[in-house]
């Protein structure tokens, strides 16, 4: 009998199943109801007196030596089919929330049309590719003026020397076309991407976006365009803003004007953003030129009309401090993300 031990428990020890299955197997080899430590108990209950003393300890021990290679190939096993980390399939989804944002650009462009929406204009849009004449030939652009310049505009096509193909300068050719289209009164807004043939640098793009309006009625006048840059100034700005229209020049309007805006971060004091002088430059605007109505078929005698145009890159420069304009297209996550 003890050599029997002897060799149970080399079995045992020899045992290193890695599998559950296998080694329930095993357990039931050995410590089942008919396994073969099972049943050396039973031949145990035969032995007489002194027998049992010298076997049962042994006999103890194989068992408890079995029982615990057991346990412990089993934990080691169920280690083993358990993944690295357990994962909880009722959580929800990490990351769901990173939707995208809008871009600076597409948030600004919407505001500006919200606020001119509120008094009463119109979304009108147009080709970006266009022709000479709803550029500058209907916009009263003497034929050698330097706009036209190989070296401000991007020309398509220049067979139809008359008239020839290009990417739009502004987006007073989509005013032209509804000055075609639609006879006073006319309140609209057109918002879009315009293109000049510039060197990139951190204040000039070759492509960027304007909003540019045009009212045309009876007995428009110059107050009229002042009070509604006025509104749309409190309303893009704040309440406190000022306005602030300096002479100027543009071929479509006259008289022409800069519009000034008092800095909303210094409150007209001087800062750097205004470079100390207490205003920031938001757009051109004037009274539509009669020359231009007379082009569209509208009689000069009978209407009038106010003009403007502003870059929504200036306007984003200007209310978020972006100091650089490349930053807009370049896509970089860092800087969009600050507009969620
Ligand atoms: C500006 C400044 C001044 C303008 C003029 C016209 C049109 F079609 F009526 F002649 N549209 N936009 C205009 C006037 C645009 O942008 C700086």
């Amino acid at each position: 009998m003890t050599e029997r031990i002897t060799q149970l428990n080399k079995e045992v020890s020899a045992f290193c199943g890695t599998k559950a299955p296998d080694i329930e197997d095993f357990r039931i080899q050995m410590l089942g109801k008919k396994g073969k430590i099972t049943l050396l108990f039973d031949d145990f209950k035969q032995l007489s007196g002194d027998e049992k003393k010298a076997v049962g300890q042994l006999l103890n021990q194989l068992k408890n030596l079995a029982q615990q290679r057991i346990a412990e190939l089993k934990q080691k096993a169920d280690d083993n089919d358990a993944p690295a980390h357990s994962i909880d399939t009722s959580r929800p989804a990490a990351g769901n929330d990173e939707h995208g944002s809008r871009h600076p650009i597409a948030v600004m462009r919407s505001e500006i049309l919200a606020i001119f929406g509120k008094l009463g204009f119109t979304i009108a849009e147009g080709p970006e590719i266009e022709d000479d004449w709803h550029v500058f030939g209907a916009l009263n652009f003497a034929p050698e003026h330097p706009a036209r310049d190989m070296q401000d505009t991007f020309f398509i096509d220049t067979q139809n020397a008359d008239n020839p193909t290009l990417l739009r300068t502004h987006t007073s050719s989509v005013q032209v076309r509804t000055m075609e289209n639609q006879a006073p009164p006319i309140r609209v807004v057109c918002p879009g991407r315009v293109y000049r043939n510039e060197a990139i640098s951190a204040r000039a793009h070759c492509m960027f976006h304007q909003v540019e309006g045009l009212y045309v009625d009876k007995d428009v006048s110059f107050a009229d365009l002042k009070q509604t840059l006025l509104y749309f100034a409190k309303e893009m700005f704040g309440n406190k803003v000022e306005i602030r229209l300096r002479p100027s020049f543009f071929p479509f309007t006259e008289p022409s004007a800069e519009m000034d805006v008092s800095c909303s971060l210094c409150g007209g004091k001087g800062c750097n953003v205004c470079k100390g002088t207490g205003w920031l430059e938001v757009g051109g605007c004037g009274m539509v030129h009669p020359k231009v109505l007379q082009a569209n078929k509208i009689d000069p005698a009978k209407y009038s009309g106010f003009a403007f145009g502003m870059g929504i890159e200036r306007l984003v420069m200007l209310k978020y401090q972006v100091r650089d304009l490349r930053l807009y297209f370049e896509n970089d996550v860092r800087f969009l993300r600050q507009f969620r």
